[in-house]
């Protein structure tokens, strides 16, 4: 198993020179230019790839690896839910890096905004200011949890660009739809494209995330490449994956668990080991990853622990019926 410590993945800056970092805003020029073919690609220096994107980021202060323990990157990188790639927890590792591109890729934001636009990833992140990592506990609707430092930039920044008209009181997020790369959905087993929506104060909330990477490397496809949303206090379901359009809605949008089976799941999903899942209990979580740190339970903490934050968001909400 591969247990990769900070000295790993942190690349030190020297390692790329201002006309690499100049060549690889067109990559894939690059690539070809040293004569690197698809095959070679995938062996590319990760440093090099990564200085697009903003690569290496720097820890945010408030939400230190120091404080949790973060899983290894093999398990948060081979343990997912991405159901355009198949339900077995290993197949979206497989599936979707067997062809399906991730870049280029353009996100579109739009509805009820003063500044709608379409943005190529990496000249977003540019506009944003880069990249900073934080680490945060994630926690699936399925009772099990992980540690993930991710990299990426808060919501709030990229709501900010768009500019919200005063009737914007929600934001839909919009998922990917490529049935010829994305086993999942010739299979049908959800509707698709997989849709979320988020309040817009839950989306300019501090701790309301966009991931473009994991461990200070480019997000992996199976992470929901190359940007998905990450709501720490909610279940994992909410952080929507490889999303391509952002709407700016009046009316409370649907999202995808709702419409599957919204006796099971609501729009809020916010960790609450109160309440029960109709089939299990939400009271404590399987923590994912082997040795030291992995295999045990522990107890779910109310909004996932990070109540500080966000418990004033739904003050005066029964969060019982608005699960
Ligand atoms: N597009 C899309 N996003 C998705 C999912 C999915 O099936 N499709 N699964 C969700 C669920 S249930 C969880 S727990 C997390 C898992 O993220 P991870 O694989 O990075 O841990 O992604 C969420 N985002
Ligand atoms: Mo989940």
């Amino acid at each position: 198993m591969l247990i990769r410590s900070p000295k790993d993945w942190e690349l030190p800056e020297s390692a790329v020179t201002a006309e690499q970092i100049y060549r690889l805003r067109n990559r894939r020029d690059f690539l070809k230019s040293v004569g690197v073919g698809l095959a070679g690609a995938a062996f590319a220096p990760q440093a090099l790839l990564a200085a697009t994107a903003g690569f290496p980021s720097k820890e945010n202060p408030a939400y230190p690896a120091s404080a949790l323990k973060p899983t290894a990157y093999e398990y948060i990188t081979s343990y997912n839910n991405f159901y355009e790639f198949g339900t077995d927890k290993s197949e979206p590792k497989e599936y979707a890096n067997k062809g399906w591109k991730t870049d280029p890729w353009t996100i579109e934001v739009f509805g009820l905004v003063n500044k709608p636009a379409k943005f190529d990833v990496n000249d977003l992140v540019g506009k944003l200011g880069g990249i900073e990592q934080r680490v945060y506990r994630h926690r699936c609707v399925e009772a099990w949890s992980m540690v993930i430092p991710w990299d990426g930039f808060p919501l709030a920044k990229l709501v900010a660009l768009a500019d919200p008209k005063p009737e914007a009181k929600f934001l839909l997020f919009t998922s990917f739809v490529d049935p010829k790369n994305a086993i999942g959905q010739r299979q049908g087993n959800l509707d698709y494209p997989y849709i979320e929506g988020l309040r817009l104060d839950e989306a300019t909330n501090e701790l309301a995330f966009i991931a473009t990477g994991i461990y200070g490397k480019p997000i992996p496809n199976q992470n929901g490449a190359p940007l998905r949303l990450v709501t720490p206090w909610k279940y994992g379901f909410k952080g929507i994956k490889s999303i391509v359009k952002i709407e700016f809605t009046a009316k409370m949008p649907q999202n995808t668990w709702k419409v599957m089976n919204g006796r099971e799941y609501g729009f809020y999903a916010n960790v609450n080991p109160l309440v029960d899942h109709p089939r299990w209990s939400q009271a404590s979580e399987r923590i994912i990853g082997g040795g030291v740190f992995g295999g045990g339970r522990q107890a779910t903490l109310m909004f996932n622990g990070y109540e500080k934050q966000v418990a004033s968001l739904y003050k005066g909400l029964d969060l019982e019926r608005n699960y």
